[in-house]
């Protein structure tokens, strides 16, 4: 090894350390702790980002990373600043992302004080601990490199998770005398391939098998493996299932793929007789691939499961090929294998006939729906992504506003990202700054929204004005929290008193967006959507769109409702242990 010492101070240090891992971003709020760090990353032309609350930097840490594939940094300040982040370390270890969460700690000397009552002192990584997939304290300068690359080893291995690295105050402008910087794969696992031998069992069931499926989840879609999966795709010749959270992974084999929970992709699954699971938990939403859709036709089908979690294997359901490793690094191992075997296609007869007519029966339900009175949410949906350039980023946010985008959504050619493993409200602004960060001038970035979790983290429309991020918002109005308008009706009746579900409706969420620097328009009438969401995107400006939605069937018409029911019935969870 190199003896080459580096003598600099510890904000300087840890900047190095995140350089390595490809970071260039730091969201954060600035304080004593930090102000050098964020002076001296921007003299490294970084990108500092102030959000308004540390929770929402956590998000816009969370949506960087599914953009890029990079980890994320996000900053809290000593005490408050720190207590503020403990939501998000909690939504990203259940959607799986690897954000370095950088708490400032007042000095070392408060840590064994016996006299009480310091200011903004609170032994605080406890509260993380729970969380964290590793809680890293530097308590000497001399512990920093090995605290880094510890947090990015456990960040980065297994199946992805946030960590948190405590960083006090005593080091905030200290020099210190350090090794060589080392690159990833000193350090840490960087490429993960499975076993030869798992490799041909698993292309020989794909061989034999009569109709397989890919089923696509999260994963391919953070590890932006997009490209690999097609090629996989086309050489096995097969259709694709995917999951919410893999909505835009593939974007260059139109025609194989579908979303599941769908009448097509229902059919594709019963006719199933081996399923490839790449990137997915197979968790609740999906009916751990063995209730509901799973129960149908050939329940005996196999299971071959691209994971990176060796403990995940047959957790959820049987596993008849497990390939545990990188998915970047499996899936061309696979497509090399299943090509030497030769091509074989596997896409059903009628396959395309049955895609076109399950988009004609959603376009029925939009010719039928009323265009009188206030705006129907499923024609405020198809008149405002029509509007959406080809290629965007779209995030979406809300409860029931959810359901109406997913149906009636008019521009499938879009990646999207949402909390799905979670549901955590608030989200949306905040990933969608983050995903504008990664996608700069090249793409556009979405916002479809729920009015009440627009309300979470407006503010952060002052950080996409200061830093010029074009995100256009399009908020599904109907003044309520109206999931949960939806629940009081299904238990209490339609005349049900709806105790703090409503809010008032006199929101302007347009003069709201003035107010902040952006660009925004109040729509009550049909026509005016697309001309409005038009304008949005020309403005370049940050752009909010409200349109008032009528509130009883915003609530109480979802489509696809009954897909979410069933996660927590019989379907779901009492059906998954056994095969
Ligand atoms: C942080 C958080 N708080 C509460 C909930 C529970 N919840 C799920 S959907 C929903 C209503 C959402 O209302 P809104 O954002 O206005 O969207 P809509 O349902 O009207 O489309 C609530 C409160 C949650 N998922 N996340």
């Amino acid at each position: 090894m190199s003896d080459v010492r580096i003598t600099q101070s510890v904000p300087e240090r840890m900047l190095d350390l995140l350089e390595a891992e490809g970071i260039r971003h730091l969201f954060g709020i600035p304080d004593p702790c930090f102000v050098s760090m964020f002076l001296a990353a921007e003299a490294r032309d970084w990108v500092v980002i102030a959000p308004h609350h540390e929770q929402a930097g956590g998000f816009m840490a969370d949506g960087l990373w599914r953009l890029t594939g990079k980890p994320a940094v996000i900053i809290g300040n000593e005490g408050p600043g720190v207590a503020n982040l403990v939501p998000a370390a909690i939504c990203a270890a259940k959607e799986h992302i690897p954000t370095i969460f950088i708490a400032g700690q007042r000095e070392r000397v408060f840590d064994q004080s016996v006299r009480r009552g310091h200011f903004q002192y609170t032994p605080q990584s406890r509260f993380f601990e729970a969380a964290m997939k590793y809680v890293g304290v530097i308590e000497f300068p001399q512990q920093v490199d090995e605290i880094f690359h510890e947090a990015f080893r456990q960040a980065l291995s297994g199946n992805p998770g946030p960590v948190y690295i405590e960083y006090p105050k005593d080091y905030a402008f200290v020099e210190h005398e350090f090794g060589p910087i080392l690159p990833p794969h000193k350090y840490r696992l960087t490429e993960q391939k499975a076993a030869d031998s798992a490799i041909q069992k698993a292309v020989d069931l794909l061989h034999e098998a009569q109709q397989p499926i890919i089923f696509l989840g999260a994963g391919a879609f953070s590890a932006r493996a997009g490209k690999i999966v097609e090629e996989l795709v086309k050489t096995i010749d097969c259709p694709v299932v995917q999951t919410t959270s893999a909505n835009g992974a593939l974007n260059g084999i139109a025609g194989r793929v579908i979303p599941y929970a769908t009448p097509v992709a229902n059919d594709l699954i019963a006719d199933a007789d081996v399923v490839l699971a790449i990137g997915t938990e197979i968790g609740e939403p999906v009916h751990f691939g063995t209730g509901r859709h799973w129960a149908v036709g050939k329940t005996d089908r196999k299971w071959i499961y691209v994971e990176r979690d060796p403990v995940a294997i047959g957790a959820n359901r049987p596993i008849d090929v497990p390939l545990v490793g990188d998915l970047r690094d499996i899936v061309p191992q696979l497509t090399k294998v299943v090509a030497e075997k030769g091509e074989v296609s596997r896409m059903p007869a009628g396959f395309a006939e049955k895609c076109a007519a399950f988009q004609a029966e959603l376009n029925a339900i939009l010719e039928s729906v009323p265009t009188d009175g206030p705006i129907h949410p499923a024609l405020l949906q198809r008149e405002a992504t029509r509007q959406i350039p080809k290629n965007s980023v779209v995030v979406r946010d809300g409860g029931a506003t959810q359901f109406w985008y997913a149906t009636f959504n008019q521009q499938p050619d879009s990646e999207v990202i949402w909390s799905a493993n979670f549901g955590h409200l608030g989200t949306g602004l905040p990933y969608a700054i983050g995903a504008a960060l990664a996608v700069g001038d090249e793409r556009r970035v979405v916002l479809v929204t729920g009015d009440g979790s627009f309300m979470f983290h407006i503010s952060e429309l002052e950080t996409a004005v200061r830093k010029n991020l074009p995100i256009v918002c399009i908020v599904q109005s109907d003044y309520a929290w109206g999931l949960e308008v939806c629940v009081y009706k299904t238990i209490y009746g339609d005349d049900s008193t709806e105790t703090e579900a409503r809010f008032g409706d006199q929101i302007r969420f347009d003069k709201i967006a003035e107010g902040f620097g952006a660009y925004g328009e109040f729509v009550e009438d049909l026509a005016e959507i697309g001309p409005a969401v038009a304008r949005a995107f020309a403005s370049g400006r940050p752009a909010v769109i409200q349109v008032p939605v009528n509130s009883r069937i915003h609530a109480t018409e979802m489509p696809g409702i009954e897909e979410l029911f069933s996660w927590y019935g019989e379907e779901g969870y009492s059906a998954a242990p056994e095969e």
